[in-house]
């Protein structure tokens, strides 16, 4: 299992000034920041993130939502990282989301849930050198 994790706060969320209490959950979670930075992705770089659900019936929407506004981005450590943040974050869905969970409480939506978790740590250390280069990372 991996250390890091990779997760976003979507652009709703960072328009809604819940990034302070997103950062707050997480750090008493026990994850570490490593590397952090606001970014507005351009359209063509929000479908480069998410290529992997271009076949997804929801992939326009997705793209134009994560591009419509900045966002926080951010490489997150603790053991277990991937695995850990999913369970600090609740199901996708936040109708689904367990109480307690960072999508439970922020989420507006099943598209407009807050905030993005890697799923992997494959994907983990992809998605970080999407967004980070290593001087960034402390
Ligand atoms: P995840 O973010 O929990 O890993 P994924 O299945 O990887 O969920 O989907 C990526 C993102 O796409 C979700 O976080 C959500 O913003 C959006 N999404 C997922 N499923 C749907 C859907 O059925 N309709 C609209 N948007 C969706
Ligand atoms: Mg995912």
């Amino acid at each position: 299992m991996g250390n890091i994790t990779f997760t976003m706060i979507k652009p709703e969320a960072v328009e809604a000034k819940n990034t302070g209490a997103i950062l707050k959950r997480i750090e008493i979670a026990g994850f570490r920041i490593v590397a952090m930075k606001k970014v507005h992705l351009t359209a063509e770089r929000a479908a480069k993130f998410y290529e992997v659900h271009n076949e997804k019936p929801f992939y326009n929407e997705l793209v134009e939502y994560m591009s419509g506004g900045p966002i926080i981005a951010a490489i997150l450590e603790k053991d277990d990282a991937v695995a850990s943040f999913r369970e600090l974050i609740g199901a996708t869905n936040p109708a689904d989301a367990k109480e307690g969970t960072i999508r439970a409480e922020f989420a507006e939506s099943l598209s407009k849930n807050a905030v993005h978790g890697s799923d992997s740590d494959e994907n983990a250390h992809i998605e970080s050198s999407f967004h980070f280069s290593d001087d960034e990372r402390f």
